[in-house]
């Protein structure tokens, strides 16, 4: 395993001083965003983790490494490359061996985090079950992966081309605990609320850590997705998103669009249709995402 795994300096000084560390995944960068704005906003979350009191690990596949931590120019050299893999479970040795570039989805992120010690991890939002999934069988390897691998995810909630409904029964036949950071209702990404209530509500890191600390002793494996609603300011208008998301998902079935490109089809319709203001209110979310997962990192850390 050392063979393929490369941390950054900064990581490897954290882990060595026993400071907190999250980790942050790269399909955000490459699939996500378009350069420069990807690059921009990967940095500046690494800064407000680093500014919450904690060390980031943005996470990535680079010439045969899973590369825990990037430096500025390999940040740099991602986000500006063309044709960067997307790496889920399945992807990862092929693209190891074979040393092509890849970005890591929320499911490698937590299998890569896992291998490196990492338990906390911050991003936009988690992939799910799809509409329409009872026909397609189109259900994200990030649900297995939560099921299946002990790290907490922190994110907005789930995306509404996704259907909320069928991802959180997949998460509770998993056993995986979906946590409302401050609110009652499961966030849908752009909007604070979806139709649907969270498992439980907690308020503070403290309170998030605890249960981390409790499932974890007790050997239960699997991991946590902790939601964390838009702030207010950032969030879109509900019947706005849900129109131009119809109108995504309708452009996808006429494209016989598959496999692992419907997310990223899905997200760039999206980012198409609303003009970009759909990027203004991702990056928003994941700097949100960022303060709090810092925080529930360093409350974890000292629960340890
Ligand atoms: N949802 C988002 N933004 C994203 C993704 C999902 O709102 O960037 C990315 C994440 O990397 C996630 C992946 O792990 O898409 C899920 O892809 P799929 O549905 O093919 O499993
Ligand atoms: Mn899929």
């Amino acid at each position: 395993m050392k063979e393929f795994i490369v941390l950054s300096e900064e990581v490897k000084a954290g882990q060595e001083k026993g400071l907190p560390i999250v980790a942050l995944e790269s399909t955000i960068i490459s699939h996500g965003m378009p350069y420069p704005q990807n690059v921009k906003t990967a940095r500046e979350v690494e800064q407000i983790i680093r500014d919450n009191g904690a060390v980031p690990a943005t996470i990535a596949l680079i010439d045969g490494k899973i590369k825990i931590g990037l430096s500025d120019e390999e940040l740099e050299m991602f986000g500006n490359s063309q044709g960067v893999a997307k790496a889920s479970r399945r992807d990862l040795a092929y693209l190891l061996a074979t040393k092509k570039l890849g970005a890591t989805t929320v499911a490698a992120t937590m299998i890569c985090a896992e291998l490196a010690g990492i338990e906390i991890f911050v991003t936009g939002g988690i992939g799910g079950v799809h509409r329409g999934a009872e026909t397609t069988m189109d259900v994200s390897a990030d649900l297995e992966e939560l099921a299946q691998t002990n790290v907490a995810v922190i994110c907005a909630g789930a995306k509404s081309i996704l259907d909320i409904g069928l991802t959180l029964e997949y998460l509770e036949t998993k056993g995986v605990p979906v946590v409302g950071y401050g609110t009652e209702k499961v966030p849908a990404f752009y909007t604070r609320e979806s139709d649907f209530d969270v498992n439980f509500q907690l308020d503070t890191p403290e309170d998030v850590a605890a249960m981390l600390h409790a499932k974890w002793e007790l050997g239960l494996k699997g991991g946590a997705v902790i939601a964390n609603p838009i702030p207010e300011a950032d969030a879109m208008d509900q019947a706005f998103i849900t129109n131009i998301v119809e109108k995504a998902l309708q452009e996808a079935e006429e494209n016989n669009i598959l496999g692992k490109n419907v997310t990223p089809f899905l997200l760039g319709k999206v980012k198409e249709l609303t003009e970009g203001k759909s990027l203004d209110a991702n990056i928003a979310l994941v700097k949100n995402n960022a303060v709090v997962g810092a925080k529930i990192a360093v409350a974890f850390n000292q629960s340890k």
